[in-house]
């Protein structure tokens, strides 16, 4: 029997879980200070919330991670984020209350808590053995902290202790919440300006003019029509999708791109440099999510700059399959590891495949994948618009299952045709009268030559449609309604430019694109 059973009261256990829960937040709270500081030195993404919820995405079944990019949408990292913070608080917790019962076994499993965040760390697609240092010194740390102030609250808590005791107790705990909140100011300050740099360089790189410029915008492309938004998707505006939970800010200097695989008789490798001095060609294009449901937001029409990818892969020696080429798989790899698969046939078919480094008149922002990404007109993002771009290889799809092949989506994905009523909004409530009903369709690379609208299952009506850019944008597209009073439902499709008709048939994202007419509901006074 020890003293601690002698003077066990009700009273006595709550005091002593009071305690121990404060003891497992503080030393949590040190491990994430002194892991910041050290995630620091080593690099941004080696953190272990970062390392950890990267692991959880890669591991996050398909339908989940659908779901949090529905209900979350862009934001649906944050959430991520908080989640595991939460959870690690309710883990420290309850290491505390184990430790101010048996100290040795609170610090061991604070220390295996680091042990796991390393093993995340080292883990990643990209991950380095020095990304395991962050998880390890917080795991460390959480052991020390816990272990000692376990020790101070049990030695009050039995009676040996004294104010005294108590005194010290307090004054550690706040000395620990102090100095490791400092040393996670000075991580946090240390990460920023290493951000800050990458985004200076980026802000004073000068991109060269197109040799060959987009052709002009034909007047009439953007409608008139309140509600709708704009032809060019703004940058800041443009969607965001991917797995990067620290997005990669490199400076040019030390990029490059290596192309290597089957079939490639001159292996590449190019710097920034190398690739600013080729023809630079503009191009407009749409870009799709695959996770886009019918309705959703996740396109976006932008300006690029960059080079033709299909150039670069003839220097290299490739040959389409048709042409009796062995690779019939472009992977492109990116800096934090994705894999994205690309048939090689749609690469080398014409289309204006780009590996762009300007966007809508800018170098790439940093989210979209600065300083070079992938983008071919036609097909979804997940299937060619690798951003952060640092590889390409040449294999088969028999042989190679890229990122998210290998998490039940298909590995070939054209876009589907699709269009979408921004205006009026779900459940709006209007006036009887001359309502515009306006949108945009998109089928990248066929192109959109009708739109139809149709109110309450009626027949379809035929809408105007915007000015056309490219086939490999999308277009917008307005229907004059008298509305007369009641509840309405309207409906849209598009026809793509080889005749093919929007099917109505409702199919989720999974696996290779949502179909189905958007529906809008509106109440008519
Ligand atoms: N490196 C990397 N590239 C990526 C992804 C990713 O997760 N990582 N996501 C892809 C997906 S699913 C899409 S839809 C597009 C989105 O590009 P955006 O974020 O610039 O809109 O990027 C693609 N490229
Ligand atoms: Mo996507």
């Amino acid at each position: 029997m020890t003293l601690a059973d002698i003077s066990d009261t009700p009273a006595r256990r709550a005091v002593r879980r009071r305690r121990g829960a404060v003891c497992g937040l503080v030393a949590g709270f040190a491990a994430l200070g002194v892991a910041e500081l050290a995630s620091a030195v080593v690099r941004p993404q080696s953190g272990p919330v970062t390392a950890v919820g990267g692991a959880v995405i890669d591991a996050t079944p398909t339908v989940v991670k659908e779901w949090a990019i529905r209900a979350f949408g862009t934001s649906d990292k944050l959430v991520l984020q908080l989640g595991i913070l939460t959870l690690l608080a309710v883990f420290a917790a309850a290491a505390g209350l184990l430790a101010v019962r048996r100290p040795p076994a609170g610090a061991l499993v604070a220390a295996a808590f680091g042990l796991f965040g390393a093993v995340a760390a080292v883990g990643r697609p990209e991950g380095r053995p020095a990304d395991a240092v962050p998880s390890a010194v917080a795991g460390l740390t959480a052991a020390a902290v816990l272990y000692l102030l376990a020790v101070r609250v049990r030695a009050g808590y039995t009676g040996t202790g004294s104010a005294p005791d108590r005194r010290r107790f307090v004054q550690l705990a706040a000395g620990t919440v102090v100095l490791s909140g400092l040393a996670g100011l000075v991580g946090r300050q240390v990460n920023a300006s290493g951000a800050a740099e990458a985004e200076a360089a980026r802000a004073a790189l000068k991109l060269p003019p197109p040799a060959s410029p987009a052709r002009p915008v034909p007047a009439g492309v953007q409608l008139e029509v309140p509600g709708l938004g704009p032809f060019f998707t703004p940058n800041r505006d443009f969607y965001r999708v991917d797995t990067a939970l620290v997005v990669p800010k490199s400076t040019v200097d030390g990029w490059s791109l290596r192309i290597h695989g089957e079939g490639v008789t001159r292996p590449l490798t190019l710097r920034y440099e190398d690739l600013l001095r080729r023809e630079l060609v503009e191009r407009d294009i749409t870009l799709a999510c695959v996770s886009n449901e019918v309705g959703g937001t996740l396109v976006g029409n932008a300006r690029w700059l960059g080079v033709r990818l299909a150039d670069l892969l003839r220097e290299a020696g490739v040959r389409p399959p048709s042409q009796g080429g062995p690779a019939d798989q472009l992977v492109a790899r990116s800096v934090d590891g994705m894999t994205l698969g690309t048939p090689v046939e749609t690469v080398l078919d014409g289309r204006d495949a780009l590996l762009a480094v300007g966007m809508n008149g800018e170098p790439l922002p940093f989210a979209h994948g600065f300083p070079v990404r992938m983008v071919v007109p036609g097909l979804y993002g997940y299937v060619s618009a690798c951003k952060w771009l640092r590889e390409l290889r040449l294999t088969t799809f028999d042989a190679y299952d890229a990122y998210w092949v290998q998490r039940s989506w298909a590995a070939r994905a054209p876009v589907k045709t699709q269009s979408r009523i921004d205006t009026p909004r779900p459940y709006a409530s209007l006036r009887a009268g001359r309502v515009a009903v306006a949108g945009v369709a998109w089928a990248q690379h066929r192109g959109i030559a009708k739109v139809e609208v149709r109110v309450d299952g009626g027949p379809w009506q035929e809408a105007r449609l915007a000015a056309a850019d490219s086939a490999d944008t999308w277009r917008q597209w307005v229907w004059e309604w008298t509305a007369t009073g009641g509840r309405h439902e309207l409906a849209v499709r598009a026809t793509d430019g080889e005749g093919r008709t929007q099917t109505g048939r409702r199919t989720g994202t999974l696996p290779d694109g949502a179909t189905g007419w958007h529906t809008v509901t509106v109440n008519v006074r």
